[in-house]
């Protein structure tokens, strides 16, 4: 087995905890879930600073989640269905204009429910890409067909900027720690499933209740 990096990040534990969210009654757990996001945002930070501004909004959404699995109403956001039935029942959620409820659940999920898209795409685009692929190009692809649409120009054009910096796809597959990059391609074969199932589950949900374009 390879040594545990120094800042630890393997992307294996990122993928166990977005297997771990899922339910035999098909429901989505969250805290296994923020772990998954807090395992990404590791990997986004060692990426470097440029991304700064990425994580930042992230982490927002990721604390907001946070705070309520330890407040008294924990119980009431222990999976995504129960967060929605009651953020609804209870008008938490702020369907019409933003800034209603600026820390519904419900929203805060939603953004990263896009973003996970996004992850899907890019992770499905490094796995079958050849070896001397460019990550930039496959971010930006992947990017530009999931969460671009949901951006202003300005967060577009700072995303694809930031992109220009990513590794070659042999160094960005190392870096995820699951050994040589044939052994992490095998690795993401295996674990995207469960990204995907999680995704899917995450969106008929919100389809369901007509919350997925909550402003
Ligand atoms: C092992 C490989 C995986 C690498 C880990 C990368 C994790 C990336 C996590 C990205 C999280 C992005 C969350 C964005 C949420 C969002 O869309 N927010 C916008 C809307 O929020 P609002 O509250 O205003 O409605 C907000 O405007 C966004 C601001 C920040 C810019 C987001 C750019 C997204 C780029 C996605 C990919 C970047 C990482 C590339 C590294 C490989």
């Amino acid at each position: 087995a390879m040594a545990e990096r120094q800042d630890g990040f393997c992307l294996r534990e990122v993928l166990a905890a977005f297997r771990a969210c899922l339910t035999a009654e098909q429901t989505v757990l969250m805290d296994p879930y923020l772990r998954g996001w807090n395992g990404l945002i590791r990997f986004l930070n060692s990426l470097g600073t440029i991304f700064s501004f990425v994580s930042k909004d992230a982490v927002t959404k990721i604390q907001i989640m946070e705070k309520y699995r330890s407040s008294d109403q924990r119980e009431r956001y222990e999976t995504l269905q129960s967060m929605v039935e009651y953020e609804l029942a209870n008008g938490l959620v702020g369907l019409k204009n933003q800034g209603e409820c600026p820390e519904s659940g419900c929203r805060a999920i939603l953004r990263l429910h896009r973003a996970l898209h996004w992850l899907q795409m890019f992770l499905e685009g490094l796995r079958t890409s050849q070896e001397d692929s460019k990550t930039s190009v496959i971010c930006t692809n992947s990017y530009n067909a999931s969460l671009a649409n949901y951006h202003p120009w300005v967060i577009r054009k700072a995303a694809t900027l930031a992109f220009r910096a990513l590794p070659t796809r042999n160094a960005f597959l190392e870096n995820m720690n699951l050994g040589t990059p044939e052994e992490a391609v095998d690795m993401l074969g295996e674990a995207l499933p469960y990204v995907c199932k999680v995704y899917e589950i995450t969106e008929e949900l919100y389809a369901k209740h007509k919350m997925l374009d909550l402003p």
